[in-house]
């Protein structure tokens, strides 16, 4: 069976306040795809209150999907109808009436995902580094810059991305929920450096104690992953604060990949056994201290995202 007719077999009832008819969407190009999912640049025509065309991202599955992904797919939908915060991406409608793909249309961050972002903006050669010559001459500066000046992370940004994503974070908690897969590649970014929390297909209600028993089942995002969770299947809150330690990791790296030359095998061992990352070597004791405070093998011991708010605005005062 297709998974369109899964989905009929499934019941859904089509939420006529968030469907979107397909005949009002254009596809233009893919901008990326994993394993099962695919998400494809779009014009959609009178969406969300906005009249004419505006620019969208369709989030999709690829042919061979699985039932899993549908079901994780519909799951993010279902949240994302009721989360609203600036740093969390939008929802803008959604396609699941049958007769053709599942579509769960999101606002469209210009700059795509943080991870991607940092990653290019190592290209950008700063003021600095080019010869005198260059500085501060538009036209000749330019030749100089592989990607364009915008691209370039400095480290207010960093504090500032670091800010947007506790805020957002702090918001998801509030409402109880966890999102389980915060890393950079799940972070976009918006033309005006705004940062939006996605890829909420993992993300679960907290019921009881405060904790989510995940059911074993594809890929685990190892090295985000807190101790708790790789032993346990221990989804908190705090869980979020080790993930989003990894991400202030990634941020400070400008987009590496955790924990280079360790197999993720020996990692659950390492990091019992007290092992953590080290300092970067561009990284202040300040901010050192704080990533490794998410990494607090006591989750009770780790900050709460309310509280590194409240330090990202105090570092970024400072930076005033
Ligand atoms: O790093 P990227 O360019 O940004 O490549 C990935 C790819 O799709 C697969 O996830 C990009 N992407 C995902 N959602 C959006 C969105 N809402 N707006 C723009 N790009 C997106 C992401």
């Amino acid at each position: 069976t297709s998974l369109t007719q899964q989905q009929g077999q499934m019941k859904m009832q089509p939420d006529p306040k968030w469907e979107f008819p397909r005949s009002q969407l254009i596809i233009e190009q893919t901008l990326g795809e994993g394993e099962f999912g695919r998400v494809l640049r779009a014009k959609a025509k009178d969406i969300s209150g906005q009249l004419g065309y505006s620019i969208v991202a369709v989030k999709t599955l690829k042919e061979d999907a699985r039932e899993a992904e549908l079901s994780d797919l519909l799951s993010e939908y279902q949240l994302l109808k009721e989360v609203s915060h600036p740093n969390i991406i939008k929802l803008l409608g959604v396609s699941t009436v049958p007769g053709g793909p599942v579509y769960l249309i999101i606002e469209f961050a210009q700059y795509g995902s943080l991870r991607s972002y940092l990653r290019r903006s190592r290209h950008v050669k700063s003021e600095s580094q080019l010869p005198t010559s260059a500085r501060l001459d538009g036209a000749k500066r330019h030749e100089n810059y592989d990607e364009p000046k915008e691209c370039k992370v400095t480290p207010k940004d960093i504090l500032s991305f670091a800010w947007q994503i506790s805020n957002g974070m702090a918001y998801l908690s509030d409402v109880k929920l966890v999102h389980r897969d915060l890393a950079a590649r799940n972070v976009l970014l918006t033309s005006d450096k705004i940062c939006k929390i996605s890829d909420f297909g993992l993300t679960r209600d907290i019921y009881e104690d405060d904790t989510y028993f995940k059911r074993s089942k594809g890929r685990v995002p190892v090295k985000w992953m807190a101790p708790e969770s790789l032993s346990d299947h221990l989804y908190t809150t705090k869980s979020d604060v080790w993930s989003f330690g990894i991400v202030i990791w990634e941020l400070i790296t400008l987009g590496a990949t955790p924990y280079p030359g360790i197999q993720v095998q020996n990692l659950f061992h390492l990091l019992k056994s007290g092992y953590r990352m080290e300092r970067p070597e561009n990284c202040s004791p300040t901010l050192y201290k704080i990533m490794t405070s998410c990494w607090d093998i006591d989750p009770d011991h780790r900050p709460s995202f309310q509280q590194l708010s409240q330090k990202w605005e105090e570092m970024l005062g400072d930076q005033m």
